[in-house]
């Protein structure tokens, strides 16, 4: 079995509830309704393997609550979302991703970028090309969704959990490493006393 705590962060009204709502219950509520606090579970068989999904809506709003970084403390990963209608809320990616980096203080913890209501082509402000070189310099994946036309949702989740379980496993390789090293010190002193 394998779990995944993934925080949904992001500018108020950009569609993190919309796009949890979708992923974890496949429908897309049309009202609008700002979000306190929720989380959310999805099941799914990942190439024969039992996954568990615990989502974490967080609280939008204006800068505070959106960058606060505690918010990612625990989760395996975050999604960072952004509307493509919304310059301000794109501008809040770079503060949100580096503030999340700086508080789990590692450069590789699992990031996606996910821009949002790609189904408003006509209002868009962010191109698409903008969204992948901003994720490209943060050193996250990035995706293009739409929970109103069910675009790409489920694949943000699965991007994630890509990159979580190479996470996992660079840190695992990592302590088997430094064990290793830690046992050829050992044992070089224990020679050098002898
Ligand atoms: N057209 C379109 N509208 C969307 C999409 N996703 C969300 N919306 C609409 O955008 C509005 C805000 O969506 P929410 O999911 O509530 O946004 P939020 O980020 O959770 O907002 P807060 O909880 O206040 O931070 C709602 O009216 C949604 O119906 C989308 O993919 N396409
Ligand atoms: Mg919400």
């Amino acid at each position: 079995m394998t779990k995944y705590k993934i925080r949904v962060a992001g500018e108020y009204g950009v569609g993190k509830t919309t796009l949890i709502h979708q992923f974890t219950q496949n429908y897309f509520p049309e009202e609008y309704d700002p979000t306190i606090e929720d989380l959310q579970l999805k099941h799914m068989v990942i190439e024969g393997e039992n996954c568990y999904f615990e989502v974490y809506d967080t609280v939008g709003g204006e800068e505070e609550p959106l960058v606060r970084p505690r918010a990612a403390r625990g989760a395996s990963g975050v999604l960072v979302l952004y509307s493509i209608t919304s310059r301000k809320s794109f501008d809040l990616v770079t503060v949100c991703c580096k503030l999340i980096r700086e508080y789990i203080d590692s450069d590789h913890f699992p990031i996606m970028i996910v821009a949002t209501k790609a189904d408003l082509e006509d209002d868009r402000k962010v191109s698409q090309g903008e969204g992948m070189d901003l994720a490209k310099s943060l050193n996250c994946s990035f995706i293009e969704t739409s929970a109103k036309s069910n675009l790409n949702v489920e694949q943000a989740f699965l991007v994630l959990a890509r990159k979580i379980n190479k996470s996992r496993l660079d840190k695992l390789n990592n302590n088997l490493n430094n064990r290793k090293t830690n046992k050829n010190h050992k044992n070089k002193s224990t020679c050098e006393i002898l």
